[in-house]
Formats: structure tokens, sequence, C-alpha cells
């Protein structure tokens, strides 16, 4: 058991921390106010913050990282000159193992192919003080979940779904590499004290209807932006009664809505799901103050006064939903499905459900699944979509394999894949893919951008609870109701899937043979981290230029982005992960999935300097050699999605300087601040329309770059004419240093390196 005396100490401050900040406050407290106030860096809150504005410094207990983002994380811890990180922290090897054949096959092929990457991520691991958890252990967020996640706790993490551990009452927050740095450092860490969203679950989940459909709801009504700044809090009957791993799947997906994070109050189910995975001790410690690890009662009762929004589904009568495809908002009950993909023209033959996933792989998602896989042979029925299972972590896998699950599917024709991330962030090397055909897969991950899965543009990918997705691999078709549609069996008779029925927990409890931890050495003075000049995926980090002192003119250009935008447009992930570690390469796929608003193209931009149209990456590197800054231009929520400031720092190392749109999702916005990049909004958001191609720009005011105080910018025209239009910013003191510097990390340097 991990972090015991940790939680002892955070626990027996607890009481009083939530009444310092119930006095300050002068009310009684939301569970997000509580874990949060019990979190200040100064210790006891002296006065009240305002939500949506004032930023405040924070001390997370924990650090949890993924391998895919640790890279940059640590090369820039690095640079920081500590011995050891100041608080616990883990690495997690899960987003490179490509699945193509099944488990065994996949991680042997990773392993060697990644060895490189897994090697520097070890060594800096054992040096500093950091847990490693080895490829094939599992996804980070399912890890975390078993292993460090508690009630009352607040943890970061560098990836959006970080958020996974509120299924277990914690404040955890997904955050750039650079942030985590901060928090390894020893630094406070700063987030903009967010809004409240009170989401009331009355009535209680039966027959088809999962977890998942409730989160698939809520981005249903709050979109992929309504979240945004705001911490999402459940509770009611529906939430209490519940399983601990479903409400994982809730806060995991929270991630879809923008939302800071999601969080429960503490309860029976997170008891049993301590106490299943060996933590009986905290259960124990968390039963001791329970009243803290909830909301205080006056709220639940009357959330309209404590909430700035309040939400209320009744799960009784929640309906499974499919959301998709190409965005996670757009949510259509299964009732509703035929019609609507009749009218928009979803195709709707189903060649793949695949279900896993950090977001759904829990045992009782994977035992509900196999209640409708066993109905396949029971009934007489063949399978007609390809099917495949990743499971979130070695524990989850060895135990369903032990209680005979894993037969079950291979019987019925199924895959597994490895434990680890594969399809879902496009490590998926599916046959055919490459000749891009129009085509639809069901999965029950949590996210469906265009090519996110499988690289093809046509892939139309909708998300549906795992449950959903068995019943609609083994119907084939997006247009079946199982609730109340039947199928052909393999005789000719037709018959109804049963509703699926599973297990909170394994009965005869979780078992693992080797869970795959690698603790860190207790010394690391000695150990040596070696990168390769001539390495192709790691790169040692050179720090990034301060501010020139003057205002900025004469920009090109580079894109003007349309539409949708998100991390994955602007750094895709599948092929491009393994350049992870190394900025200049990875540099080469920037911006590459965004649509020029000029030609509706991908990765087909004006050259200012020739005047021809070529890829972005290309163009910007002209741009970098002759010395010419340039800016981004984008659309509503541009950056939303995953934490990797990848898509910060490939502009600020090709020579971006600005980008400008129309709203940014917030863990994108913090991460071009922190990489001294100048991240502004339009004040009137029509002066989008005003951006033209050849358009040469200037940004002024820098030199009184202040907080609230609006920057102008000028638009000189190809034709001689300008237009003078104003943008916003979000800035306070600390991150305008962070501009002048270069970059946070060169404040943090001064710090340390004597
Ligand atoms: C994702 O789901 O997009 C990822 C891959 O897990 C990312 C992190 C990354 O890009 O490495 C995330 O969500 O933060
Ligand atoms: Fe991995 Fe997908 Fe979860 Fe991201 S969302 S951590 S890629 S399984």
């Amino acid at each position: 058991m991990f972090d015991l005396e940790m939680i002892k100490t955070l626990y027996s401050n607890f009481g009083a921390r939530v009444a310092a900040g119930r006095k300050a406050v002068g009310r009684p407290l939301t569970l997000t106010e509580k874990i949060l106030y019990a979190h200040l860096w100064q210790g006891d809150a002296t006065e009240a913050y305002d939500r949506g504005k004032s930023y405040v410094d924070f001390a997370p207990d924990r650090v949890a990282m993924q391998d895919a983002t640790a890279q940059m994380a640590l090369l820039q811890f690095m640079q920081a000159g500590r011995d050891k990180v100041a608080v616990p922290s883990t690495v997690h090897c899960d987003h490179l193992i490509v699945a193509k054949e099944n488990s065994k096959t996949d991680l042997v092929r990773a392993v060697k192919e990644s060895s490189e990457v897994y090697d520097f991520l070890a060594s800096v691991s054992n040096k500093y003080g950091i847990g490693f958890w080895k490829p094939g252990a599992g996804i980070i967020h399912q890890v975390v979940l078993e292993n460090y996640a508690f009630p009352g706790g607040m943890m970061i993490g560098t990836d959006s779904h970080t958020v996974n551990a509120g299924g277990l009452g914690m404040i955890a927050i997904g955050v750039g590499g650079a942030d985590a740095c901060d928090v390894m450092a020893g630094l406070p860490w700063e987030l903009k004290f967010p809004k409240l969203i009170g989401v009331k679950l009355t009535g209680k989940l039966n027959g088809w209807t999962a977890p998942k459909d409730v989160i698939l709801k809520v981005a249903g009504i709050l979109t992929v932006k309504g979240g945004t700044g705001a911490v999402v809090e459940y509770f009611g009957e529906g939430a209490t009664s519940m399983s601990c791993t479903g409400k994982g799947t809730i806060c995991n997906m929270g991630a879809e809505i923008g939302a800071t994070t999601s969080t429960f109050g503490y309860d029976e189910s997170m008891s049993r799901y301590l106490k299943a995975t060996g933590r009986e001790d905290v259960a124990a410690l968390a039963d001791g103050i329970k009243e803290h690890l909830t909301a205080d009662a006056e709220v639940y009762a009357n959330p309209s006064e404590y909430f700035d929004q309040v939400i209320e589904i009744n799960l009784t009568e929640l309906e499974p939903h499919l959301n998709g495809p190409f965005t996670p908002d757009l949510a259509t009950p299964i009732s509703k499905m035929k019609e609507e993909a009749l009218r928009n023209g979803w195709p709707t033959k189903i060649e793949v459900g695949l279900i896993g996933s950090c977001t759904n792989s829990s045992y009782e998602d994977i035992s509900r699944s196999v209640s409708l896989a066993r109905q396949v042979t029971e009934k007489g029925l063949k399978l007609k979509s390809e099917f495949t299972i990743t499971p979130g972590s070695e524990t989850v896998r060895f135990t369903i394999e032990k209680d005979g699950f894993l037969d079950v599917f291979d019987k019925i024709g199924a895959t597994v894949f490895a434990n680890a991330c594969g399809p879902c962030i496009g490590m998926w090397d599916r046959v055919g893919a490459e000749k891009a055909e129009k085509n639809t897969i069901v999965h029950s991950f949590n996210r469906n951008f265009a090519k996110r899965a499988d690289g093809n543009p046509n892939t139309f990918a909708f998300v549906g609870s795992p449950e959903l997705v068995t019943a609609l691999a083994i119907a084939g078709d997006l247009s079946f109701n199982p609730l109340t549609d039947t199928l052909t069996n393999e005789a000719g008779q037709k018959v109804k899937l049963d509703a699926p029925t599973g297990y909170e927990l394994p009965p005869k409890g979780f078992a693992v043979d080797d869970p795959g931890f690698q603790a860190p050495a207790a010394d690391g003075s000695k150990v040596q981290v070696k990168v390769s000049p001539t390495s192709s995926r790691l790169q040692l980090l050179e720090p990034f230029a301060a501010w020139e002192g003057t205002d900025l003119k004469g920009l090109r250009l580079l894109i003007k982005a349309k539409g949708k935008c998100t991390t994955d447009h602007i750094s895709m992930a599948g092929p491009w992960l393994k350049f992870r570690g190394h900025l200049d390469n990875i540099s080469n796929n920037m911006l590459i999935g965004a649509v020029n608003f000029f030609n509706e193209k991908t990765d087909f931009v004006k050259n200012q300097v020739t005047g021809e149209y070529g890829p972005v990456p290309a163009t910007q590197r002209v741009y970098k050699a002759a010395s010419i800054g340039s800016i981004v231009v984008g659309d509503e929520n541009y950056g939303e999605g995953s934490s990797r400031e990848h898509a910060a720092m490939e502009p600020r190392h090709l020579g971006v300087r600005a980008v400008l749109v129309k709203s940014f999702a917030r863990i994108h916005e913090t991460n071009l601040k922190k990489q001294g990049m100048l991240g502004l909004t339009f004040a009137d958001k029509n002066d989008y329309d005003k951006i033209q191609e050849d358009d040469t720009i200037d940004i002024l005011g820098l030199t009184e770059f202040a907080p609230g105080k609006a920057l102008a910018i000028v638009l000189h025209h190809a034709d001689g004419t300008s237009d003078i239009i104003l943008a916003n910013h979000t800035y306070n003191e600390q991150q305008i240093e962070w501009f002048k510097a270069g970059g946070a990390l060169n404040i943090i340097r001064k710090q340390f390196v004597k």
C-alpha cells in the first residue's frame, strides 16, 4: 500500500482546514470547496476566493504522468536542478503500445521498439524518486484508481483524464508537463478557483443503462465547452447507489466537457472499492473523517444556492446513449439512433466494437459485457462485428482471466489487446485503415475526434457503454436497439438479448501475479540518465529565448484554423507518439490536422515568403529560418481535448509568437502561458472574420502588459488597408513574468541551478 503516512497527516488536519475554509467563505461548503480549501499552499484559509476569478496556489498530494507526456515533463524537470521530486510521483507506460495482434505479441514488439524511451523513463524515475509502472502494467488512470487515489485528496497528472480519480472522491486535475514539473520541484500549483456545477442524480441505474450514459447525457447537455473552468460535483441517491468504478467512468469523461475535474462524496461504494484493492486502512481513515469528505448537508438539500449551475438527471428514466460521430457531445438515445443515422447518412454497419480503455475497463464493466458475450453461444448467435478488449490494468486482466471472462470473449472470437491505451489514442494498426473508407466503429472510450482511433478521417466513431458496445457488436448494426429489437440467430430464430448483469467487484477478490511496479532507488544520486545526441526519439531541451522587450511587429499569419481544432488537430497522436521526447521531430506534426479557413484543406497554407502553398510545419520552418514571427488564429474551444503540452511547445519551438482565438480550452491555454507564448482571445468574436490570408500583424501594448488590460492587434491587409482590433487575455502578474522570461521553466531554473 502506498501513501498511508501522507494520507494520515492530511486527514489529521482536514477538519481544521475545512473549518477555516467554511469560516472564510461564511456558509456551508460543497465537497469541491472542502478539498480545495484543505489543499491551500498557505495552510489555513484566510480569505474567500472568487469562483472563476481568483488565481489560487495549491499544494497537491501527488503527481501522475504517462509515458507520452512524462518524457517532456521529465526533460523539463531535469532542467530544474533538483535531486528528488518534492511530492510522491509516478510514471506509467501505457500510450506507446500499438494494438495489432494480441496482448503478448504487441507488448513484446512495443518494448523492443520503444526501449530507448522506456529506459530513459525508468532511469529518470529511479534517479529522482519516482515510482515506475512498466509497459503492460496498465493505463495510468486505472492504475492510479487501484493504488493511489483516495477520498479528499488532490492530485495533478499530465493527462486530461487524470480526472478519473474523482470516482474515489479526489480532486484530480489534468495539466501540462510544465505544471507537473513545478509541483515535483516543490513549488505551489496555481489554478483559477473553479466555478461549481452540481449534478443531482435521482433514481437508480437499471437494465441496459450504465454510468457511462450519465456522462454521455451530461456531455449532450453541457457540450464540449460547457464545463470549462468548472468542477462538476455529483450527488444524490443515484450517486451513492452506483459503484466506485462507475463514478470513475463519469469523472473520466468529464474531460470531454472541458471540466477542470469532477468528483463524488465519499460513500460505501468507495469504501468497498478501497477494501477490495487492499486499502482497508485508507477506508478506515476515511470513515474517521467522513463528514468532511462530502458536502455540508445544507448544500445537497438546497443545491441551487451553492452551485453556479445545477443539473438533475433521473437515472431510473435514463436511456442508453451513443455519442458521436467526430465529437463526444453529440448525444443520441439508442431509441433514436435508427432515424438519426438515416437522417445524417451515418453508415450503420458496424465494423468493429472496442471495449476497455481508461474510461471503461473495470471488473464491473467487463463482467457486464461478458454476460452479453455468453448469450452469443447460448442463443445460437454469431458476433457480426470484430470485437476487441483493452483491459485497464494487469490487476483487472489477471482477475478476469482467472474468473473465466477472457475465455468467454475468446470463444466468440474477440481479441484481447495489451493493458494499454492502444486504439483509443490511434495506436491501432487497423488493417485497411489507409484505404480511408467510410465506416463505423463503436467504442467505450471517451474521445472520437476525426482520425483518433485509426487515422482514417472517414471512420465514424460512436461512444457508448461497454455493454451497449458489446450488444451492437453482436448485432453489427448501429440502428439496433437491444431494449426493443430482436436478432435472428444462426438457426433463423428471432432472439432477444437479456439485459446485462454483472458484479461490482470480483466475488473472489482481485488477484495479480506481477502488477508491474518498480520502486525507485533510495539514493538516486549515482543513477545516470542517458540521452543520445543522435537519438530520433529523445532530445534534451534548450531553454527558450526571453521576450525581446518590444511589441511584436510584422508577424505573418501561419494559419487561420476553421472549426474544431483540438490538441489532436494541433499535435496528432498515433504515429507521432514516438516523437514525444524529441521536440524538433514532433514539431513536424504541428497543426497538420487543422482546417485552413481559406481553402478548407488540412496542412495546406500559404507561405507568405514564397507565395506558394505547402504543409504547415514546413511553412513555419521557412519563417523561423528567416526570423519572421508568426501567429495562429483559431475558432472556439481551441486546444480542446488533451493535456499534451507539445501542442504549445511545438509552435513555441518553431517561432510562432501568438495564438489568437475565439476561446480556449483550459489546459491548453495554461500550457501556452507556461511555455512563454501569447494566448489571446478576440475581444469581439466577429473580428475573427477580419483576418485575411495575406495579413501582416502587429501586437501592441506588450511593454505595458498587465492583468486585465487588452492588447491591440493591427491587421495590415495586402490591399494597403488595415484594421485595429482588441485582444483579451487572462494572464496574471506571475504569468506575465513567464511570458517575459520566455517560459516558466526559465524562472524555476534560476531558483535551483546555481
Ligand atoms: C488523450 O487521451 O488524448 C491522451 C493521449 O491521453 C492525452 C495525453 C497525451 O496527449 O499524451 C490526454 O488526454 O491528455
Ligand atoms: Fe489512454 Fe485513451 Fe485513456 Fe487517454 S483516454 S489515457 S489515450 S486510454
